[in-house]
């Protein structure tokens, strides 16, 4: 049975206590791997090693950093395809969706910062002609990154890559379910010569490991990915510490599709903002609200497209729909879907698991779900879910869709769709969400500010905002005359 390691102050390491926990294949429900089930003796370690490294890392010209980066994001791209099929088969997404989408995206994280430092300047202030500010950005030492099991490499990579070309040591911590792909990335580090400390990453259960890597008092920011409920956690145990704190949580995204919307277009993005990755991205469009007057027209099309999505061998090409993360996920979904049923929505797609044949017999499928005649407000509406279940309802104003769509305690993302600008605008201006698409979902310009508003996070990462949280700014004014 394959040993993940630990990576820490360059080495693969095992645990210091030697205990492993399994690693389930969702697409088969076996142990296929065994993760460390390190403690706060690894965290200490990692932190320290961390510590140890940032003189030597934080004194490499930026070019150096970029450089190291940039063989990084290359070796990336060598191994995309091995990448790929590590992720599907580890976190139950079909391989077509890693080999082209996400593997691509952790290449192009590490590319886009590798060379972003290059850029990321001083300022100056000039006071007429008798003094002259200028401002520094220093890193900030030892960071930790933890990411969660949706998004596995494309998160991990998306945290770590501003970290170290601020010129940040960092401890990376990634999800216990989906432990696979941080394991390759750690060697294709070592390929590429990252210095020993500069990046370490710990394996293992968030609740043990979590609290050492988000109080120790070398630790200068916690910059997290992952369920409101733990992002909660984590503020009330590192913000009294001080210490910096990047949030990105939870989401319930309203797509809103108005009747001059641009139909064929709206229907299939539709589809997939619902159901890519099984749902499993917390910026999906999962309540959907049609305007009345095309409302039974969408309905009709949308569902005759959701019937043709394939849920199966997240190996096989022809699959849209692969394994649910985990058992646990898988539960929490099907616990939704019942949830539903008892606040009175009709199920007119899916509601059900998915058994497949064969050694997928035990898998974690379901059925890609639509559900419709539920009240805008009630839990099934105002609850993120994060699997492939969307609700379907209808509505007769801009104010109305609005209110509804801010509805709940989330705020991430909304989608749009409208042949108007003048509407687009403004139902954008209003709309609580820290990014709106309009006529698209998912296109993403990696310079933009990322995040989410009320429950959805605190901070914002991409572009000039992710190297601003990982430096410190100092403002030195001289006096000139
Ligand atoms: O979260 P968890 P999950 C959200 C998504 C969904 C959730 C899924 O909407 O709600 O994340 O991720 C570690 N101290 N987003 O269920 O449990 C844990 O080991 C320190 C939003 O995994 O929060 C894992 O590595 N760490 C996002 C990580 O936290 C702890 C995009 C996340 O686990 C810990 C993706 C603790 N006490 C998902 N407890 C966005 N907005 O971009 C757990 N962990």
């Amino acid at each position: 049975m394959q040993k993940i390691l630990n990576y820490i102050n360059g080495q693969l390491v095992e645990p210091v206590a030697g205990n492993y926990i399994d690693n389930y294949n969702p697409a088969t429900g076996k142990v296929y791997s065994l993760c460390p089930d390190s403690d706060e003796q690894d965290a200490i370690l990692a932190i320290a090693a961390a510590k140890a490294a940032f003189p030597i890392w934080s004194q490499y010209t930026t070019n150096q950093r970029s450089a190291i980066l940039l063989k990084i994001a290359a070796l990336i791209d060598l191994n995309n395809d091995a990448l790929a099929q590590a992720e599907s088969i580890d976190q139950g997404k079909p391989f077509w969706l890693a080999q082209k989408g996400e593997i691509p995206r952790a290449q192009s994280n590490m590319h886009f910062f590798a060379t972003a430092i290059e850029h990321f300047a001083s300022e100056s202030h000039a006071m007429g002609d008798h003094a002259i500010n200028y401002t520094l950005k220093t890193p900030l030492g030892v960071v930790t990154c933890i990411s969660p099991w949706n998004l596995p490499l494309y998160l991990f990579t998306w945290k770590i890559a501003p970290a170290l070309a601020a010129g940040n040591c960092v401890v990376a911590k990634p999800s216990e379910i989906t432990p696979m792909t941080a394991y390759l990335f750690a060697k294709i580090c070592m390929e590429a010569g990252l210095p020993p400390g500069v990046l370490n990453i710990v394996q293992g259960l968030g609740t043990k490991v979590g609290p050492a890597l988000t109080t120790h008092p070398d630790v200068k920011a916690v910059s997290f990915t992952g369920g409101t409920k733990t992002g909660e956690q984590i503020a009330k145990v590192a913000a009294p510490l001080f210490k910096k704190l990047s949030l990105e949580l939870g989401g319930k995204n309203p797509n809103i599709i108005f009747a001059d919307c641009d139909f064929k277009k709206a229907v299939a993005e539709s589809v997939r903002s619902s159901f890519t990755n099984q749902g499993e991205i917390c910026l999906c469009g999962s309540r959907i609200f049609v305007e009345r007057s095309i409302y039974d027209q969408f309905k009709t099309e949308f569902l005759a497209q959701v019937a043709n999505l394939i849920v199966g061998d997240p190996l096989h090409a022809a699959t849209k729909v692969g394994a649910i993360a985990s058992k646990i996920h898988f539960e929490k979904v099907m616990s939704y879907i019942a949830l539903a049923k008892e606040e009175g929505g009709q199920i007119i797609a899916g509601g059900h698991a998915v058994t497949l044949p064969g050694e997928l017999s035990e898998g974690y499928y379901i059925a890609p779900t639509v559900i419709e005649g539920l009240a805008y407000n009630c839990r099934t509406n105002l609850e993120e879910i994060f699997g492939p279940v969307v609700t379907i309802m209808p509505f007769d104003s801009e104010e109305e869709v609005l209110q509804m769509a801010n509805a709940t305690q989330y705020g991430l993302a909304a989608t749009i769709w409208t042949e108007n600008v003048t509407k687009a605008h403004r139902v954008a201006a209003q709309i609580q969400a820290g990014i709106v698409w309009i006529n698209c979902w998912l296109l993403r310009d990696l310079r933009t500010p990322f995040g989410g508003v009320k429950q959805s996070g605190v901070g914002r990462e991409g572009g000039w905002e992710a190297l601003r949280f990982f430096t410190e700014q100092k403002n030195v004014c001289i006096k000139l005359n």
